[in-house]
């Protein structure tokens, strides 16, 4: 028998008693429900720093009755296959971005209407308060929780590898992935672009083959995903804004015992809180980072953007689409949009 096969069998033999052997947790006990937590970030990305740290809190806490398995990268599946398996209850958590989610529950894309806040202290007052609390109450409607804290993700600017944007005028004809919501098609349609919509899981190979010659997201996540290596331009636009709602499959939610719930709840969202501050500082940190990797900045004026869009009757649509009452919502915070 070859050195490599002996050491193979013992190897597998390992394996095999381990998977034999039942679970037992460091806390002494198996657990009793073992939840599977999806994103599409990678591990080092704040939000995977936090939730890896809110999941251990939670374990302690519950003495290991709730075990949670986090699956950065999209490991599960893309973000709109994995919105299918928390309905479903395959999955039973998932952190994802309130624009795709908005392909389900429409409301849930208000926060991304095009430079609808000025600045992150207007952001956490409306998601901390009314408009968040409106969302949320649409998305109970779907049988899915979204906990209170919705989590970073950031402003977002536009990276190509063929030239800076400066004016509404570069976007002309512009081939840019977007994520998969009518919100961001309907934005770079406004603004005459090429939009291709293109899950997150596939935004760096779409880039590198050239399928299309940029993207729109912020810093830390041009940054983890190490856009970078395909894109040499960014234009600070601060377009728009997202965040990553914590969604619950609700059946899998109402079987944990309400200390349980209690307990969970408290630490995800304290650990949102966390990453937002996180995500905060590496938007400001990163550039120097990027403009080292070779990346070259611009900061065009956002009016003339901003314009485009109102002339093209990109509120009017949305305003129709959302609704009187959610528009509302909205303006309570950012004054009158559009
Ligand atoms: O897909 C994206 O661009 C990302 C990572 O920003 C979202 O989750 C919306």
């Amino acid at each position: 028998m070859s050195f490599s096969r002996r050491t193979l069998i013992k190897a597998t033999g390992v394996a095999a008693a381990a998977c034999a052997a039942p679970l037992k947790l460091a806390y002494g006990q198996t657990a009793e429900f073992t939840f599977k937590y999806a994103n599409n970030q990678p591990p080092a990305h704040p939000m995977n720093v936090r939730a890896k740290q809110a999941v251990e809190a939670i374990k302690a806490e519950t003495n290991g009755r709730l075990d949670i398995q986090i699956f950065p990268s999209n490991q599960l599946g893309s973000d709109t296959d994995t919105l299918s398996q928390l309905r479903s209850g395959g999955v039973e958590m998932f952190n994802l971005s309130g624009l795709i989610l908005s392909t389900l529950v429409t409301p849930a894309a208000l926060n991304g209407l095009g430079f609808a806040f000025s600045d992150y202290n207007l952001v956490w007052k409306a998601m901390d308060g009314d408009v968040g609390a409106y969302i949320r109450a649409q998305i109970a409607k779907v049988n899915l929780v979204a906990l209170d804290k919705i989590w970073d993700n950031g402003f977002r600017q536009i990276t190509t590898s063929t030239k800076p944007i400066n004016t509404p005028d570069d976007l002309r004809g512009f081939k840019i992935r977007v994520p998969v919501s009518p919100m961001w098609t309907s934005m770079f349609k406004a603004f005459d672009s090429a939009p291709a919509s293109i899950n997150a899981s596939e935004m760096y190979t779409a880039l590198q083959t050239k399928v299309v010659d940029g993207q729109e997201n912020p810093l830390a996540v041009i940054s983890n995903f190490k856009l970078y290596e395909v894109q040499k331009y960014c234009s600070v636009t601060n377009h728009m804004w997202d965040g990553f709602w914590t969604l619950i499959n609700r059946r899998a939610w109402d079987r944990l015992p309400a200390n349980v719930r209690d307990i969970a709840a408290k630490h995800l969202n304290a650990a949102a809180v966390n990453e937002r501050a996180d995500v905060a500082a590496q938007n400001t940190s990163l550039q120097q980072d990027l403009v080292a990797r070779g990346i070259v900045f611009n900061t065009p004026k956002t009016d003339a953007f901003r314009d485009k869009l109102r002339s093209a009757g990109f509120y009017s649509e949305w305003k129709t689409k959302f609704g009187d009452e959610a528009w509302a919502v909205m303006e309570r915070y950012t004054g009158k949009l559009g």
